[in-house]
């Protein structure tokens, strides 16, 4: 396959850790300029040393929280001008937080989900894609859902309505690109084993790990895989969505787990 991500500039949110970390590496990896953000500084900077001299691709790195409206767009829309023509958007950040049912849910925790997953993803997309449409750049815009948008599931409702917001804004964001060269996936992935059911269970790793345990979940490196995949297709070819699960898991409930 054609190598379309060399040299063009790649933004991943969230890549201090699991999916966009990977995703930031294998973009590198294909030789695209990154800018990364997150919160977690030391983390941001691990992240941009290992890509630097892995494979010398050039690393902006940028403390952002994408909850803070004008922080994202004071940041994204005052980049220096090597650094300004962002190309793909991995619009990555997000989290779910609990497991109670949806009328006892902390707010701090509906807060933090739909700040982050649907707002976050929503400023994000107005600090970035405004450029792609006036440069008539070949743009993509890759937001990360989940089987989570597709399917509710019993102490998720805060998490999986987020995802299906984020199904519904690809999609509209997707029409109203639809005259210019810029396409939009939503990629809609099943269990992934990162720090997510860590952040969701608050630190308890035992019970994060409990997920992912006899079920051979899917890697970062598959969705990044992916990723790859959508940012290489040709220009003619836009992927709207795709659905990826580990092998025994059929969405977002049916889940078989060996003993
Ligand atoms: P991780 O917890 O490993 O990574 C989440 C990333 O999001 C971190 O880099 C974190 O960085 C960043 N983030 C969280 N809140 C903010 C914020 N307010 N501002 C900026 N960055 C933020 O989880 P995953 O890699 O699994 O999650 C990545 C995405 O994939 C999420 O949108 C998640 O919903 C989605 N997803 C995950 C699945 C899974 O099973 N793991 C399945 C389907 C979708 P920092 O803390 O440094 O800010
Ligand atoms: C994350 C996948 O099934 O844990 O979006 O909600 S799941």
């Amino acid at each position: 396959m054609e190598n379309r991500v060399k040299g063009r500039i790649a933004l991943v949110t969230g890549a201090t850790s699991g999916i966009g970390r990977s995703c930031a590496v294998k973009l590198a990896a294909l030789g695209a300029d990154l800018v990364l953000a997150g919160r977690r500084e030391t983390m941001l900077e691990e992240v941009a040393a290992h890509i630097r001299s892995a494979y010398g691709v050039r690393v902006l790195t940028l403390v952002l929280d994408v909850r803070d409206s004008f922080q994202v767009l004071d940041k994204l829309t005052h980049l220096p001008d090597e650094w300004k023509n962002i190309d793909i958007l991995i619009n990555n950040a997000g989290l779910a937080l609990g497991t109670e049912k949806v009328f006892e849910n902390q707010v701090e925790d509906i807060d933090a989900m739909v700040d982050t997953n649907v707002k976050g993803l929503l400023y994000v997309i107005k600090a970035v894609v405004p450029q792609m449409v006036a440069r008539k750049a070949q743009g993509i815009v890759v937001n990360l859902g989940s089987v989570a948008g597709n399917t509710a599931y019993a102490g998720g409702a805060v998490y999986c309505g987020s995802k299906a917001a984020v199904r519904y804004i690809s999609d509209g964001l997707r029409i109203d690109l639809v005259d210019t060269p810029i396409k939009v996936t939503n990629i809609e992935p099943g269990l992934v084993e990162t720090e997510f059911s860590i952040v969701r269970y608050k630190g308890d790793k035992d019970k994060a790990k409990k997920v992912y345990t006899g079920i051979d979940p899917l890697t970062p490196d598959d969705i990044a895989d992916t990723v790859a995949y959508i940012c290489n297709m040709p220009q003619n070819v836009q992927i709207p969505e795709i659905v990826l699960t580990p092998t025994h898991q059929a969405d977002a409930i049916y889940k078989h787990y060996e003993n």
